[in-house]
């Protein structure tokens, strides 16, 4: 059986791979972007095409994700450079913190909507730790689709994982030596955050009202790596001149290849592999 939130609240990043941070935003300031995301829905639903599409991902109102709006609609910087936020991150990640990714997921009506176990970013191990800021604009509960996570499991490190083409969310990871019995329900209300490690191996049921559930996440990574898979990276925390100085008098720093590069030789190596076989 999995276990409410009434257990107790005293999850910490480091232990738990997640804390909750209660209260980050307000009614009326999630109401406004209720209002601006209600249309940006609507939109993605007639399929338009979007010339924001050159640079960032496309939307998937059939999976019920909308990518990248930090970058498309100023009312979505607030929530990325929320100064509470950001002060949790510094505790893991340090002073100098990029936007990595940043997209809103809800559960798209009558569609199969429940997401399967796994880790976020489990295909790019090579890259710097990631942690995610959830942040609650609906009532999020263990009817409307809340999180269920596993606590401490970030500290099983990248866990195998395959591939299912075709699927919303198509990369799953193996649980064998995961205890999901000991999984939990994170509810939320409008304005809370779930703040989580990449790693915390989390899922959400099938959501069977018809109602939407609207969360916008946000994910952080440290200057170990200056990367970001779509347009640029944005400083949001730090960066003061002499962390930047650090960074670029650092001769590791510049033989180090870009992740980007990583990924595509494993790729072709596993083309390669798939040849041979
Ligand atoms: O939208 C959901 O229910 C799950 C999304 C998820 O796994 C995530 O945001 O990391
Ligand atoms: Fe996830």
């Amino acid at each position: 059986m999995f276990l409410g939130l009434e257990m107790g609240e005293n999850f910490t990043l480091e232990e738990d791979g997640f804390v909750i941070l209660r209260n980050v935003f307000s009614r009326e300031f999630l109401d406004a972007r209720r209002r601006i995301l209600e249309s940006l829905i609507s939109y993605a639903e007639k399929n338009y095409y979007d010339e924001f599409e050159r640079y960032y991902l496309r939307h998937r109102a059939d999976q019920g994700v909308l990518y990248d709006l930090f970058q498309r609609h100023p009312e979505f910087d607030e929530m990325v450079r929320n100064p509470i936020i950001l002060e949790a991150l510094t505790e893991v990640l340090g002073e100098d913190i990029t936007l990595y990714e940043n997209s809103l997921v809800y559960k798209p009506k009558g569609k199969r909507n429940g997401v399967p176990w796994h880790q976020d970013f489990v295909s790019r191990p090579e890259e710097t730790r990631k942690f995610i800021a959830w942040c609650a604009i609906d009532d999020v509960t263990r009817d409307t689709g809340a999180l269920k996570v596993v606590p401490g499991s970030h500290k099983l490190g990248f866990l195998p994982w395959h591939r299912v083409e075709g699927e919303t969310h198509h990369d799953r990871i193996n649980l064998t030596g995961v205890d999901t019995s000991a999984a939990i329900h994170v509810e939320l209300s409008p304005g809370d955050v779930l703040i989580f490690n990449q790693l915390l191996v989390h899922c959400s049921d099938e959501m069977s009202t018809d109602e939407l559930r609207l969360v916008f996440r946000a994910s952080f990574q440290s200057f170990d790596e200056i990367y970001s898979p779509r347009a640029t990276p944005i400083v949001v925390h730090g960066g003061s001149a002499r962390s930047l100085a650090r960074r670029f008098n650092s001769p590791r720093q510049k033989e180090r290849p870009k992740p980007v590069f990583v990924r595509a030789l494993n790729k072709i190596d596993r083309s390669l592999a798939n040849v041979g076989s």
